[in-house]
């Protein structure tokens, strides 16, 4: 009996024995199961969302290269969106001519024209100017700042009168394309000039053989590079070679010339470009040697417009010079002894009113010189003084 008992006690142990086995197994299976379910989860949500990213990637680039197609497709002014570009000067010239009559027509002619092109310190540092010293001469950016229509072409461009053909002197009236030209009435009213370097100093650059007119806002200078800015050969039309045409016989003073330029000198001095009457004188002659009167002037000089009457003028006139206009006209009729009718042409430099007179065979006679109420001017920032050490 007591075996029995005792196999059948082996055998619930057994069994007990067994189940708590199956139960410690099952248990360990479930938690390994568990770490794996977990570790498929992560790896899942991580797939996804790494999936997700690349397709929101994919939508951006697809976005982008949408973008991209458009902008190349896209005209190419609509792309820019820039129909003006305002440019602000970043100087101005104070220069030996007065008023636009009797400014040259052509850089260099007057080799003592000066002009001081002064900054704007608060656009431009002075350390811009560094280095342009060793060039010889500059090339000069500008405004055509007298011409009356500017206010007008910027307001209303469709209705500026600009003209595609314009008079030019040498032709005697013939008539070129704008383009074939120099004339200040152009539709973007930019001149560019060439001038001898003279001096730097500070924010001022001393100039000469300028053709630019006192209040010239300047836009920009660049250094003047013989080897790739002179062409050896280049053509030009008939019509400007040989510059006879516009240069006169003679200039001569009369004796009254020189007792009153000493009488403005007084005066004149302290704003003046210029060492001394007689180098002023230099100057007078030089500006007088090429003529300078207008077209208009050169063919009917008997027709002339009284002085007063000059402001009333309009640039609208289609007698456009090459590189001045009729406005400039300044001359008055006197009635001499003789009872002829000569004409007195007045040049303004320096605020200096000359007064001179030429005869038919181009003869100048230059009488004398008066101070102007007219062109009374500011203190210039230069003077003689600024530059005398620096001039030999
Ligand atoms: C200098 O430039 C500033 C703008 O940068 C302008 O306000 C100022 O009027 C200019 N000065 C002269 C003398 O032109
Ligand atoms: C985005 C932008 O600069 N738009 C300008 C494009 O140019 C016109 C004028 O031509 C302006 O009015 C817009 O503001």
């Amino acid at each position: 009996m007591r075996s029995i008992s005792e196999a059948r006690w082996f055998a619930v142990t057994l069994t007990i024995t067994t189940l708590s086995a199956i139960t410690i197994s099952a248990y360990i299976f479930k938690r390994k199961f568990n770490a794996l379910k977990s570790k498929i989860h992560e790896l899942d949500s991580s797939l996804k969302s790494s999936s997700d990213q690349c397709s929101s990637e994919r939508r951006g680039r697809i976005k982008a290269q949408q973008l991209l197609r458009k902008e190349l497709t896209r005209p190419k002014s609509e792309n820019l969106n820039l129909s003006y570009y305002p440019m602000i000067p970043i100087g101005t010239i104070q220069s030996c001519f007065s008023t636009r009559n009797g400014t040259p027509r052509q850089p260099l002619l007057v080799p003592l024209a000066r002009a001081c092109l002064v900054f704007n310190t608060s656009r431009v540092p002075p350390a811009s100017l560094e280095g342009l010293s060793e060039y010889s001469h500059c090339w000069i950016i500008y405004v055509f700042h007298l011409n009356t229509n500017l206010e007008k072409m910027w307001k209303h461009p469709s209705k500026s009168g600009i003209k595609a053909k314009v008079k030019v002197p040498r032709l005697n009236g013939g008539r070129v394309g704008v383009f074939g030209t120099r004339s200040p009435h152009r539709p973007c009213p930019i001149g560019l000039t060439v001038a001898k370097v003279e001096a730097v100093q500070g924010d001022m650059v001393l100039l000469s053989g300028v053709d630019l007119v006192d209040g010239t806002p300047v836009l920009d200078v660049k250094p003047y590079i013989p080897f790739c800015d002179s062409i050896q050969d280049a053509a030009v039309p008939s019509w400007l070679m040989g510059d006879n045409l516009l240069s006169v016989a003679s200039v001569s003073f009369s004796e009254d010339f020189t007792s009153s330029l000493e009488n403005c000198w007084i005066t004149a001095e302290k704003n003046s470009l210029y060492a001394s009457p007689d180098e002023f004188q230099s100057l007078v002659k030089q500006v007088l040697s090429w003529d300078i009167r207008s077209l208009s002037q050169r063919n009917r000089p008997h027709e002339a417009i009284p002085m007063k009457e000059k402001d009333q003028l309009s640039d609208d006139t289609s007698d456009v010079d090459e590189h001045q206009d009729e406005t400039a006209i300044v001359h008055e009729r006197e009635q001499n002894t003789l009872n002829s009718i000569e004409v007195v042409y007045h040049l303004f430099l320096e605020g200096l009113n000359i007064h001179y007179r030429i005869s038919d065979d181009g003869n100048v006679i230059v009488e004398k010189v008066s101070t102007s109420a007219v062109y009374d001017k500011k203190t210039n920032p230069c003077n003689y003084l600024t530059w005398k050490d620096r001039m030999q």
